[in-house]
């Protein structure tokens, strides 16, 4: 896995050992990996120093793993007297106190991790806001336990903000935290709405896919922007929105999202909700994978599962397998080609494909169109250049007593066209 690693070489205060499990009924032969929990991390500002896996018969309900893994676990933590062990699973607020206790050490898992990571990187007020919502849900039934946990706070990332006034909040004060907090993201649920209104008529591309999948640096192909793109898991979490003019016949409106990946914590898909209207709100996904990972097919699965879950598995989808550049077995990408002959193989790095992406959009979007026919007043006829943004005129017939005007419409273009003839009738912010 290609992860910048952490550069921690003045200090060893951020070691971390790291846990992973197979978990009772799945029987897959393959090794059990922590390339992605390594990933996540190192992106965390840890530094892994040591990896512990067992198959598990059975979950123990107090400590998770048995009491021989535990022994084990307990000697490393000795060895190396890490800062944190960081277990590849979604631990109870039992076995998450219990091991702590015996461990004599601090346990995060991996739904925290992520919390972790989304709170670092977290920069506006709607970023901010969700993970913050997502994070005090996951520590309300913890509390006991998270109190220790925000009020170590450890430099580098993450719980700085979550400040001393926090440890001092009882239950009651946490719950009307989130109450304040949902308060505030119906709010900026509302503001988007409204932006998203305004943008009806356009046809709006989302780009969705794994974390680090290279979103952004499609992003950046296609509108000529400049969207941060970084070798790091979750770069980006908010909702970029950027009108494409540039090589397409008519505008169309691309969003870059949050990335995807396995085992996201519930909470924060819930929290996340404003963000990810701007994708259930899109005419057509670009699922975009990463065609040179070795686990890009549970990837896919996952970004799959996902789509579903968010109720997003309606939408038109666009299946693009992109760093074809880095790519080791040649024969892997054939067969992933053979399999879905319809997806786009491209590199954002070599600029390959690119065009023949843009030519997709382009294709579904005329698919998505409909024809209609306008009639205009002679004196109406600056008002063309108004629809010819968001509408293609296929013909233009100037009548003596008219002008006739055969259109294809996008999705939304009949409210649009409405708004354009008779604007004073539609109110501005309903
Ligand atoms: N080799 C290669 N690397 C690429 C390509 N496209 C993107 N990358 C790299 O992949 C890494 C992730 O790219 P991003 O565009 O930030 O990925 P993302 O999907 O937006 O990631 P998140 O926002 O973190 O979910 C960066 O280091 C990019 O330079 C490509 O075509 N080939
Ligand atoms: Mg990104």
């Amino acid at each position: 896995m290609k992860h910048e690693s952490a550069t921690h070489s003045e200090s060893s205060s951020n070691k971390a050992i790291l846990v992973g499990v197979r978990l009772p009924g799945d029987f897959s032969s393959s090794g059990i990996s922590l390339d992605e929990l390594t990933g996540l991390a190192t992106t965390a500002e840890y530094e892994p120093v040591a990896e512990l896996t067992q198959r598990l018969t059975e979950i123990n309900p107090k400590t998770f793993l048995g009491s021989g893994k535990v022994e084990e676990l307990k000697q490393a933590v000795l060895h190396h007297s890490p800062e944190v062990v960081v277990f590849d699973e979604e631990l109870s607020p039992r076995q998450n106190r219990e091991l702590e206790k015996v461990l004599k050490c601090r346990v995060i898992d991996r739904p925290w991790i992520i919390l972790e990571i989304f709170s670092h990187h977290a920069r506006t007020r709607e970023a901010k806001t969700q993970v913050e919502l997502a994070r005090l849900k996951y520590a309300l039934p913890r509390l006991a336990k998270m109190w220790g946990h925000l009020s170590r706070q450890r430099g580098g990332i993450g719980m700085k903000d979550v400040g001393e006034t926090q440890i001092q909040l009882d239950q009651r004060m946490i719950r009307n935290e989130i109450h304040k907090l949902e308060k505030k993201l119906k709010q900026i649920d509302r503001e988007k709405k409204t932006q998203r209104k305004s943008r009806q008529g356009t046809f709006k591309v989302a780009l969705v896919g794994y974390t680090n999948v290279g979103k952004s640096s499609l992003m950046n192909k296609l509108t000529g922007a400049d969207t941060l793109v970084e070798n790091k898991l979750f770069a980006t979490l908010d909702s970029t929105v950027r009108k494409v003019k540039k090589n397409f016949p008519y505008p169309v409106l691309l969003s870059d999202t949050v990335g995807l990946i396995n085992k996201l914590p519930h909470d924060l898909v819930a929290s996340f909700k404003s963000t990810l209207d701007e994708v259930r709100d899109a005419d057509l996904l670009i699922h975009v994978v990463d065609i040179s990972h070795p686990e890009y097919k549970n990837q896919m699965q996952t970004t799959d599962d996902l789509l579903i879950q968010m109720e997003m598995d309606k939408i038109d989808v666009a299946l693009v397998f992109n760093k074809i550049d880095s790519i080791e077995d040649i024969e892997e990408l054939e067969r992933a080609q053979e399999k879905f002959p319809s997806a786009i193989s491209i590199s954002c790095k070599k600029d390959q494909g690119i065009d023949v992406l843009r030519q997709k959009i382009i294709t579904q979007y005329e698919k998505k169109m409909s024809p209609y026919q306008l009639e205009l007043e002679h004196s109406q006829a600056g008002l063309i250049s108004q629809i010819r943004k968001f509408a293609l005129i296929v013909k233009e017939d100037y009548k003596e007593d008219r002008i006739c005007l055969s259109l294809r419409l996008p999705p939304g273009g009949k409210a649009k066209i409405n708004n354009i003839l008779f604007p004073q009738e539609t109110p501005a912010n309903s």
